[in-house]
C-alpha cells in the first residue's frame, strides 16, 4: 500500500512521522474519514471544505490548495488501484519541541493520505438494526473544544467509546453540555416522527452524510428541523438511524433498553438508505 506523504507516495513501511510531530504529541491537526465508491470519490469537496475550516480555526495553514489536495487524493487512489474505498486525510501541525506552543513548529505541516479498503458493520446490523445506549461522557463543550472541528483530538469520543464497548454496544449517543442530544462517537443521530424528520442542532459535528440525508429529505418533500432533542423524544420516535461516513446509514430500533417504533427498522430509514446507496454509486469525484 502506497501512502501520501508530504508531497511523495512512500511504500507503507517507509510512512513515518517524527516522535516531536505536535499531532502525535498533543492531538493537534485536523482529519477527514472520505469513501470512494465505484471510483468515485464522494463529496470530496465538501469534506476538503470541512478539513480547510477546522485548519483555518487552528490556524495551520494548509501548504496545499483544495485542488492539489484533490489530485494528491486521487492519485494516492490510483496508485493502490483502489475502487471502493476508505479515505483518510491528516494535516498535523508538524515538528516542534516538546511544548505546546504551536509557534515552535517551524517547518510545515504534515499532509498525509491513506487510502484502504472499508471495514463496516456487520450486514445483519443494516437490515435488523442496531441497540445503542447513552452513555455518561458528555460531548464537549462548544466552548472548550467544539464537535465542529474534526481535529485529531478525539479523547472524548474514545471515552465514549469504551463506556459503549464495556456495556457491549457498538455505537452510543453523547448528550451536549446542557444534556441534550448530540451525535454518537463517530456518527449523526436523525429521528423520525409524524413526518417529520429531526437532527440535533448544537454540540454535534456537522456531518457531511448528515447534510446529504437533510438533502435527500427535502426533495423528497419530508419537512425536516434541526432542533434541541432530548432522550425522551428519542425513546418515543418512530423511527431512529445514525448517519456517518463510515457507518453509512443505519438503523437504530433499541436506545437505553426502550424499543423505537416496532423495533424493526421503519419505512422512511429504509428509504433514505436506498436513495443514499443510489447516490453513492453515481455521485463523485470520478478516478
Ligand atoms: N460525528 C462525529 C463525532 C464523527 O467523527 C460523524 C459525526 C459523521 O460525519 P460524516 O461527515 O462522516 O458524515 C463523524 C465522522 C473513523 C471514522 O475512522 C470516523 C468518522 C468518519 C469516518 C471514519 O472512526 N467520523
Amino acid at each position: 500500500m502506497k501512502i501520501y506523504l508530504d508531497g511523495k507516495l512512500v511504500d507503507q513501511s517507509e510512512a513515518k512521522v517524527s516522535v516531536f510531530d505536535h499531532g502525535f504529541l498533543y492531538g493537534d491537526g485536523a482529519f477527514e474519514g472520505i469513501r470512494s465508491y465505484n471510483n468515485l470519490v464522494f463529496k470530496l469537496k465538501e469534506h476538503l471544505d470541512r478539513l480547510y475550516e477546522t485548519a483555518h480555526t487552528m490556524m495551520i495553514d494548509i501548504p496545499l490548495t483544495k485542488q492539489q489536495l484533490s489530485k494528491a487524493v486521487i492519485d494516492t487512489l490510483k496508485a493502490n488501484k483502489i475502487k471502493d474505498g476508505y479515505i483518510r486525510l491528516i494535516v498535523t501541525r508538524g515538528v516542534g519541541d516538546l511544548g505546546l506552543d504551536p509557534t515552535k513548529c517551524k517547518g510545515r505541516p504534515s499532509v498525509i493520505i491513506i487510502t484502504d479498503k472499508i471495514t463496516l458493520y456487520p450486514k445483519e446490523l443494516y437490515n435488523k438494526g442496531m441497540e445503542i445506549i447513552t452513555v455518561p461522557t458528555m460531548r464537549n463543550n462548544p466552548e472548550a473544544l467544539n464537535p465542529m472541528l474534526k481535529s485529531l483530538n478525539y479523547l472524548n469520543n474514545i471515552f465514549a467509546k469504551i463506556e459503549a464497548n464495556n456495556s457491549g454496544v457498538s455505537e452510543a449517543i453523547m448528550l451536549d453540555h446542557q444534556g441534550y442530544v448530540a451525535e454518537c462517537t463517530g456518527d449523526n443521530i436523525f429521528i423520525f416522527k409524524n413526518k417529520m424528520l429531526s437532527t440535533p442542532s448544537q454540540g454535534r459535528l456537522k456531518g457531511i452524510t448528515r447534510d446529504v440525508v437533510l438533502g435527500m429529505a427535502k426533495k423528497i418533500k419530508t419537512p425536516t428541523q434541526e432542533c434541541l432533542i432530548t432522550r425522551h423524544e428519542v425513546y418515543t420516535a418512530e423511527e431512529c438511524f445514525l448517519t456517518g461516513t463510515a457507518a453509512e446509514i443505519i438503523p437504530v430500533v433499541k436506545v437505553d433498553g426502550r424499543i423505537i417504533g416496532t423495533g424493526k427498522p421503519g419505512a422512511f430509514t429504509k428509504k433514505i438508505m436506498k436513495l443514499f446507496h443510489e447516490a453513492t454509486n453515481k455521485d463523485g469525484v470520478g478516478y
